[in-house]
């Protein structure tokens, strides 16, 4: 998701200078990025958000005036095999980008949260105010830093602006999340694995409209303010597989019900109408539209997500199939 937004930021504001500050974990790939790594106004650090000295270096050498942090584990079922990193990243390396704006006196920190925070809901959507009640070790984790985002607004005035997002879908992301992960195992001709009963109801949007929404929050929203974004387009994860399917001209039979997630979240839904009335923020792209053009990009572009599925992440994939077996 950050590749997109460094692509959006130096499209939308030339006279921009935007540093991207990342670890290059497994879900970090520097060929999302191949077309801007000649613009002068891009520069990329290899650094990791848990190590203050390096936060602190890139902010001052580069006189960096705004952070927006999309620095995350975020795959729900390895923070259920392997929790400790999703602690450190999302509530050490908060705390370390908190610092950071506060002591050098930054204009904004924008903080790219979940709308997992807030936990299941089965009718109904959470608001702003709602109280956090996280279910799996990622979500506990994100809430984990964005408590520290609002004590840091509330001790220091440290100008912090949170976001909840709903699920996100688009082409570069990782083979390992729900759609990417079954487009690109019908693409080998492989079925693809529906936890549970498949009813699950999560909420979509497209990279293109989380970019602007961030945009927004970070040229407009004041400090201290929490934010929902979403798009009200909620679809039970079988929907979502029937179209992907139907897409793929392929049939019902390649769907494999597997054993459910521990902890599953049956539903996420978030009211965003704050973002809409504060700003007139509204989603632009319609999700069967995105998902065509997310299938065909996957389709267009084995060589990206071939070796990430089948190189060196091959044992994680093979580790998930056997849990849910
Ligand atoms: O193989 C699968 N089979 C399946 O049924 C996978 C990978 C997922 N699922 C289900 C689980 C969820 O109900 O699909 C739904 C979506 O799963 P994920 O893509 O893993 O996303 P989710 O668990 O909803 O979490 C996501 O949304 C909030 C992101 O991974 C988080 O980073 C984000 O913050």
């Amino acid at each position: 998701m950050g590749s997109h937004f460094i692509k959006y930021i130096l499209v939308k504001y030339p006279g921009y200078k935007v540093i991207n500050f990342d670890k290059l974990t497994y879900a970090g790939n520097l060929e999302n990025l191949r077309e801007v790594e000649n613009n002068p106004q891009y520069k990329f650090v290899q650094g990791d958000i848990c190590d203050r000295e390096a936060v602190n270096k890139v902010v001052e050498e580069n006189k960096i005036d705004a952070i927006v942090n999309y620095a995350a584990e975020s795959h729900v079922d390895r923070s259920i095999m392997d929790p400790d990193v999703f602690l450190r990243t999302e509530i050490l390396g908060s705390f370390n980008l908190l610092e950071a704006t506060k002591n050098f006196n930054l204009k904004k920190m924008v903080q790219v949260s979940t709308d997992e925070v807030y936990g299941s809901i089965e009718e109904g959507s959470f608001t702003e105010d709602s109280s956090f009640s996280p279910n799996s070790p990622y979500a506990a984790a994100k809430a984990g830093g964005d408590h520290l985002c609002r004590a840091y607004f509330v001790t220091y005035k440290t100008p912090i602006v949170v976001s909840h997002s709903c699920n996100f879908y688009g082409t570069n992301q990782f083979p390992e999340k729900l759609i990417p992960f079954f487009i690109t195992n019908l693409i080998e001709g492989k079925k693809v694995p529906l936890y549970g009963d498949g009813k699950n109801v999560r909420e979509w949007i497209h990279t293109s409209d989380h970019c602007r929404a961030i945009d927004v929050l970070l040229h407009q929203a004041e400090a201290g303010n929490v934010y929902n974004i979403g798009t009200g387009k909620e679809l039970k994860n079988i929907e979502i597989t029937k179209l992907i399917l139907s897409e793929m001209e392929m049939g019902e039979e390649m769907i494999e019900p597997v054993k459910d997630r521990p902890g599953h979240d049956r539903r996420y839904s978030i009211d965003c109408s704050k973002l809409e009335n504060d700003f007139g923020w509204k989603a632009e792209k319609d999700f069967e539209t995105g998902l065509k053009e997310t299938i065909a990009w996957y389709k267009n572009n084995p060589d990206w997500w071939q070796p990430l599925k089948n190189g060196e992440h091959a044992e994680y994939f093979k580790k998930q199939y056997l849990e849910r077996k």
